[in-house]
């Protein structure tokens, strides 16, 4: 129901088409930005500027979806508006694109409408969150070298390195139905709370086997194995970008609708790797 404000309290949309509170706070407009974070030289020029964004987490517009709160939904729209379409980019969504562990794909159709089917513009790959859609595992740039094919760039979500979510999914699957459904009888955010708790091993609280150091060993070994300078990944929901000791350079989209740094996405075009943000702001006149 629109009008039901609820656990959604945040949400400025939704206060900003309410007409009662438009008398009373008047209105109030967003303005975004996109803010490079970090940069590195590399020996690829694709012929089309590359975009890579992940874990949006498109979910049905209840309680349970993260990306119909704050602003992330419009910082979407804006990214591909007015960086990815007009530079001509070639933009590869990686994986947990839809959040289809907490709701089914028709729900989130219904909600979400032109925005699901523009996606379709696009690359996608799979995540954990969304393996049960036909998408490819990953996405390889490769270019023509010495007269042979050379891979230059790999992007893959990045689960395959985390055991709790490949070989061992029932875990990270029941941890996210778990938090759905909390987040359906009024708890906030319970799988932002999950995925930063010390009890549950995520990316993020565990030192060893989820640290960024793991993701990066990874992105070394795919480098390895397909000869790739530029290895990008997402689910950590932590945004990289490092070069290894190898060379190789790493990159992690980040994650769309994180708290700390929503709206993170990679660039990569004429020789440089980058790492950006969608920055917003709001007034209220
Ligand atoms: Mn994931």
């Amino acid at each position: 129901m629109e009008g039901d404000a609820g656990p959604q309290k945040y949400d400025l949309r939704k206060l900003q088409e309410d007409p009662c509170l438009q008398s009373s706070k008047g209105t109030s407009q967003l303005t975004m930005k996109a803010e490079c974070i970090a940069e590195l030289a590399v020996d690829v020029h694709p012929r089309r500027p590359l975009y890579g964004a992940s874990d949006l987490h498109l979910g049905d517009g209840g309680p349970a979806d993260d990306f119909g709160e704050d602003d992330h939904r419009d910082a979407f729209e804006w990214f591909l508006e007015h960086e990815v379409e007009p530079d001509g980019g070639d933009l590869t969504l990686l994986g947990d694109v839809f959040e289809l562990w907490q709701c089914d794909l028709a729900p989130i159709q219904e909600h979400y409408g032109n925005l699901f089917w523009r996606l379709r513009n696009y690359r996608l790959t799979r995540g954990n969150h969304d393996s049960r859609l036909r998408m490819p595992p990953d996405w390889k740039l490769i270019e023509e070298e010495h007269g042979r094919p050379k891979v230059q760039l790999v992007a893959e979500h990045g689960h395959r390195a985390d055991p709790l979510n490949s070989s061992f999914i029932f875990v990270g699957w029941t941890v996210t139905v778990v938090a759905g459904v909390l987040e359906r009888l009024g708890f906030r955010d319970v799988d932002k709370k999950a995925w930063h708790s010390k009890l549950i091993p995520t990316p993020i609280t565990r030192p060893r086997r989820f640290s960024p150091e793991h993701y990066a060993n990874y992105a070394r070994r795919l480098a390895r194995k397909t000869g790739a300078e530029i290895v990008i990944l997402g689910h950590t929901h932590k945004p990289t970008l490092a070069r290894l000791e190898d060379g190789t350079v790493y990159a992690n989209c980040g994650c769309w609708v994180d708290a700390d740094v929503p709206g993170s996405f990679v660039k990569v075009h004429e020789g440089r790797v980058s790492l950006w943000k969608v920055e917003r702001s709001r007034r209220w006149t």
